[in-house]
């Protein structure tokens, strides 16, 4: 296995390095903006992207990386749409030759040979500031705190991950309890109609713990379709902090967002290079983020760009 080619098998011959990017899907402002990120990177650092929209279905990621495979593309880059199930296709890359970036979202696979580095943000750690937000806000209940979460995709790196550091940290304070969680796939549509069977479901709901932006916003339409106040007699806790979900944190619909940043393209094209001259790359690469309150929000706002 050789990293000595001009990296022009899959190109048209202009010895451009040639990246092969399997996206998720775009169910998400997050993932737009990831895209967008991807897309506008690659160009500026003269690398030609072949990209793919994997419409949030593995199978259709797998086929995606087996064509680039068979195209040779010189390396390959992709956001798994879930943790488990990549042993074999990846396998496939790494007996071709070509390296493997995995963006954003990890996989399960105990061989850590089968890929070069992983990119991405903390999605634990998300949870659990979010979390750590809430028992901060609740210190003085007297009484059962009802929260209710929304759910990412089933099975992805930040559903399973960020679920996971919520519940560690609300462990804190015993008066918080999940009453309700299920997923609404990280979409506004999935947020909004889980969102209006939790309120059917449960009278007393005091908080949603959303996975992303997206979903916290269709449930916006639920909490106030049923007469309620959203902010206020519901707090609510999403993650990512696009544009649109910054903006109902300023306005005060939204209470705390632990932010993700999507801005991943520049830092992947580097890795891409890297990988490519053969040279070593960090096994992680981690994004930085904050978290951000309402006054936060309403200072931020100007400058988000996206
Ligand atoms: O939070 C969500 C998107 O994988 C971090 O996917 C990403 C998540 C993001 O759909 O909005």
């Amino acid at each position: 296995c050789g990293n000595s080619d001009t990296g022009d098998d899959a190109g048209d011959g202009n010895g451009k390095i040639v990246l092969g990017f399997s996206q998720v899907g775009a169910e998400s402002g997050w993932r737009t903006a990831n895209t967008n990120s991807i897309k506008e990177s690659a160009a500026a650092a003269g690398i030609e992207l072949k990209f793919d929209d994997a419409q949030q279905k593995q199978e259709n990621q797998i086929k995606a990386i087996r064509n680039f495979i068979q195209q040779k593309v010189d390396v390959i880059a992709f956001s798994p749409v879930v943790e488990s199930g990549w042993d074999t296709v990846l396998k496939e890359a790494k007996d071709a030759g070509i390296p493997v970036i995995l963006t954003d979202r990890s996989v399960d696979s105990a061989d850590k040979s089968l890929y070069q580095t992983f990119i991405g943000s903390d999605f634990v750690k998300e949870g659990r500031l979010s979390g750590e937000w809430l028992v901060e806000q609740t210190k003085n209940a007297t009484g059962p705190v009802n929260i209710v979460e929304l759910q990412g995709t089933t099975g992805s790196a930040p559903a399973n991950d960020r679920k996971k550091g919520f519940a560690e940290a609300i462990a804190a304070n015993p008066n918080l309890k999940i009453i309700a969680s299920q997923t609404g796939d990280f979409t506004r549509a999935g947020g909004k109609a889980v969102m209006e069977q939790f309120l059917k479901a449960n009278p007393k709901i005091d908080v949603l713990f959303a996975h992303n932006d997206d979903m916290g916003l269709g449930a916006l339409e639920a909490i106030t379709a049923a007469g309620k106040v959203p902010g206020k007699d519901i707090t609510i806790i999403t993650i990512d902090a696009v544009k649109d979900g910054m903006q109902a944190l300023a306005d005060g619909r939204f209470n705390f967002i632990a932010e993700c940043s999507p801005l991943l393209g520049d830092q992947l094209m580097e890795l891409v290079k890297k990988v490519h001259a053969g040279e070593s790359v960090p096994a992680r690469v981690e994004t930085e983020e904050t978290t951000f309150t309402q006054e936060q929000a309403k200072a931020a706002l100007p400058n988000r760009k996206y």
